[in-house]
């Protein structure tokens, strides 16, 4: 059986896993209701957003502080660790659930894990300084994602070879890195990095193509939920995206995707055990 194992709990990677996004940027419109007062972040608020999450199926949590929109400006790594450490803190000590730190910062890795946190996902894939040594010594499991460029510049014209063969690449030489930096394949997760420095065809090409990544036998992470590739296909404006973005978590479930990053929990819930059943019919006698 392939286990994962993040921190005090297991997720059993026969399953399909939905991963509750929780952001606690200030700037985060796009998540209906504000986590935020004049007073900063509301704790009640944002634990409750993830009680209801938990309470629709999802199994883990990724909690960011730092907005990785398309043109976000960077944040400090103070006001990060204010964000995201009471939060880690409060849910791990009130829910049973796997909590994912959504960070590129070592500082931040560190104390999650000291806190409570299960997994460290990180959009730059463990490229700053210092990030690969502090992941691996908090013993947890680590997504590393594709990205070209940067989150301030990486849409103005994003450019491949052939980004299947760019996309596994990188990863690959991400996956020697982190072996070399003490993390085993057994902590690690996989992901393309939808939206992140890619065009809506780099885009819709490598969801279609995901098998690719598969090949290397690590489990993977997906996330389209809400983002701009549904938009330029279906001319939907955000808050009406969620149709299309079911459309591709159907599509990646179909291919063995593990992991399922998402806002909407409870209708990713139903079309991952719909499409799992479909699945299921083949290997029936
Ligand atoms: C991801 O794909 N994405 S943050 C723009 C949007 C909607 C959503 C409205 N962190 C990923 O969710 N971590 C983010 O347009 C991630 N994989 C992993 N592993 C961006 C985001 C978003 C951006």
């Amino acid at each position: 059986m392939r286990i994962l194992n993040c921190g005090q709990y297991q997720l059993d990677l026969s399953k399909t896993h939905v991963m509750g996004i929780l952001n606690v940027t200030p700037d985060s419109f796009s998540d209906g209701g504000n986590l935020y007062s004049g007073e900063g972040l509301l704790l009640d608020k944002v634990l409750h957003r993830a009680e209801k999450m938990l309470a629709d199926g999802a199994t883990i949590l990724d909690i960011g502080g730092e907005s990785t929109r398309p043109g976000a400006v960077a944040v400090s790594l103070q006001e990060e660790m204010d964000r995201v450490l009471p939060v880690v803190e409060r849910i791990a000590a009130e829910l049973e659930v796997v909590i994912s730190v959504d960070t590129s910062s070592p500082e931040v890795m560190t104390q999650s894990a000291a806190l409570g946190a299960g997994l460290i996902n990180d959009v730059r894939a463990l490229g700053r300084e210092g990030a690969l040594k502090a992941a691996a010594a908090t013993q947890l499991p680590v997504c590393l994602m594709h990205m070209q460029g940067s989150p301030a510049t990486m849409q103005d014209r994003p450019v491949y070879e052939d980004v299947l063969d760019d996309v596994e690449d990188f990863l690959l030489q991400r996956i020697s890195d982190c072996e070399k930096a003490g993390i085993t394949k057994e902590r690690l997760i996989l992901d393309p990095g939808f939206g992140f420095g890619k065009t809506v065809e780099h885009n819709l090409r490598l969801l279609n193509n995901l098998q690719r990544l598969k090949k290397q036998g690590l489990p993977l992470l997906i996330g389209t939920s809400r983002k701009s590739m549904i938009g330029a296909v279906l001319g939907r404006e955000v808050d009406q995206r969620l149709p299309g973005s079911l459309a591709t978590v159907a599509v990646a479930v179909m291919q063995g995707a593990e992991i399922i990053r998402v806002h909407d929990v409870a209708e990713t819930v139903d079309v991952v055990k719909m499409t799992r059943a479909v699945m299921a019919e083949s290997q029936e006698v």
